[in-house]
């Protein structure tokens, strides 16, 4: 890459032109992405034209430039939301105190593994989707996994930026090892399970989108409190991409409640056999993939007493989301009561923070169920309405993890919970009707028929148009 011009190749806000250290960083990195992308990035697409923002720089015009691009040739950029002046830490016992504009050294190895963990998540995202593109439901649909895909990609470029500008030579190795893990791999997995499942079905995709990247929301918004200002930046202007990520899963959800109803009415039954034999997904199955993919998602938060959360928020380093919101930025006398399989507990709100995200995040993801239940219930059906699983319900991580727990949060027999597993999350025989469905569909304005076509199409575009041209 030397000799690159960086402002074109590489668009930044970072002043990478002038930096030459980070210049031989990236072009040690660059490489060794771009390889990972091609053998790990969508798969049998790289030669396709797709229509895709890409941010060149973090204005308004500057954030969305839509065009035809091949994949292996997006600009991924490095992009730092403007700075605050004279911002100051915003909570823990730092509060007050001038954010942090390099490492500070006590906090060094704990910086380091939230960046990479978040980091992490980005590239994992990106293997578990690489497969996706066979059995797209539209042009639309392909369009937009692929949005995801780059942004995920520049996601991943923007933890990579903090770790070679601020991490010096352990932070180049741990860049180095995001490419080295991959999503389900035996002997070098992702670091957060969830990230490890396969999305094989575009059902787990408007799933994973929906409930995962919230989680990815609410763990960027608590960054973007942090006092280490580089990081809260990036993470302010990630927020403004990881938008449309939730967008894909919110109306990807609603579409097939919408083609469900459709073909209930069509049929005059609500019976999932007919529903299903006549190729739509019946409501009984979406709960269980919500059910599913909203207890993995909620692991992703850590365990509701954590002292990982507390150090992290006392010391300044990762915030509450929207922290202005709260009274008390410093949490020394506060409490907060929490149920675990020991009954209920009082605890340090400071060590309670994990759940008081939970909770924060619970209540977004209800927004969605609450639109798509109004119009199941519109059609006739309120006794088939959607519901979110209990915290409590097949939890991996903290107080719950392994304990048999039915989705309405009640304990029950061991021999009840695994009797009744796959009444609750998708059996094996859901999961290969559900593949059964994914056929490709690649002809503009064509919608596969499990899939109501979305009120509009991108950037002001029709439904229509061609948005991949797969050649
Ligand atoms: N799986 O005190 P604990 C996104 C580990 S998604 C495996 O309970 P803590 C995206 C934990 O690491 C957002 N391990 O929790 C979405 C710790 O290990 P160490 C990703 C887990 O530390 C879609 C130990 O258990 N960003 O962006 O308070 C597409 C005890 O931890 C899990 C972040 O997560 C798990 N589920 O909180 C693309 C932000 N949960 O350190 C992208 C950065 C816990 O003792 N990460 N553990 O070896 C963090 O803030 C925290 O690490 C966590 C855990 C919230 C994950």
């Amino acid at each position: 890459m030397s000799g690159i011009n960086y402002a074109e190749k590489i668009p930044n806000n970072v002043n990478l032109v002038n930096d030459r250290t980070l210049q031989r960083a990236l072009e040690h990195w660059r490489p060794k992405f771009i390889d990972w992308w091609r053998g790990m990035g969508p798969t049998d697409s790289q030669g396709a034209d797709v229509y895709l923002r890409t941010a060149v720089s973090v204005d308004a015009g500057g954030w969305a430039q839509y065009g035809a691009v091949k994949m292996p040739d997006y600009r991924w950029g490095i992009f730092l939301a403007d700075p605050v002046a004279a911002r100051t830490i915003g909570f823990g016992d730092a509060m007050g105190q001038p954010a942090w504009q390099q490492v500070p050294g006590e906090y060094r190895s704990t910086l380091r593994r939230l960046i990479v963990t978040q980091g992490d998540t980005e590239p994992a995202s990106v293997e578990q989707q690489r497969l996706l593109g066979h059995s797209c439901p539209s042009l639309y649909d392909l369009r937009n996994l692929f949005q995801i895909n780059v942004e995920e990609g520049r996601h991943l470029w923007a933890m990579v930026y903090l770790l070679h500008a601020y991490f010096g030579r352990d932070g180049r190795e741990e860049a180095e090892e995001l490419l080295a893990r991959h999503s389900g791999d035996t002997d070098k997995p992702r670091i957060l399970t969830t990230f490890n499942e396969p999305i094989s079905d575009w059902l787990s995709l408007f799933c994973f989108t929906y409930f995962t990247d919230r989680d990815g929301k609410y763990q960027l918004k608590s960054l973007a409190e942090s006092g280490f200002d580089p990081l809260s930046r990036t993470c302010r202007f990630m927020l403004t991409e990881e938008a449309h990520h939730m967008f894909v899963g919110e109306t990807g959800l609603g579409r097939v409640v919408k083609r469900s109803l459709e073909v209930m009415k069509e049929l005059g039954t609500d019976d999932p056999a007919r529903i299903r034999a006549h190729g739509a997904v019946d409501l009984g199955l979406l709960q269980k993939y919500l059910n599913f993919w909203c207890s993995s998602s909620l692991d992703l938060f850590g365990s509701e007493i954590s002292s990982n959360s507390a150090a992290n928020f006392a010391n300044g380093l990762k915030g509450r989301p929207d922290e202005t919101q709260y009274q008390d930025h410093v949490l020394r006398s506060s409490t907060f009561k929490l149920f675990t399989p020991e009954g209920e507990q009082e605890v340090p709100t400071l060590n309670a923070l994990n759940e008081v995200m939970r909770e924060s995040y619970l209540k977004d993801c209800e927004i969605g169920l609450k639109r798509w239940n109004r119009n199941i219930e519109r059609a006739g059906f309120p006794a088939l309405a959607l519901k979110l699983p209990s915290t409590r319900f097949r939890r991996a991580i903290g107080a719950w993890a392994g304990q048999p727990v039915n989705p309405h949060g009640n304990v029950v027999s061991q021999e009840d919970y695994s009797s009744n597993l796959y009444a609750w999350i998708p059996s094996e025989q859901d999961r290969t009707f559900v593949k059964s469905l994914m056929k490709r569909v690649v002809e503009p304005g064509k919608m596969a028929g499990w899939l109501a076509p979305p009120e509009r199409g991108v950037n002001n575009l029709p439904v229509e148009y061609e948005y991949v041209k797969l050649h």
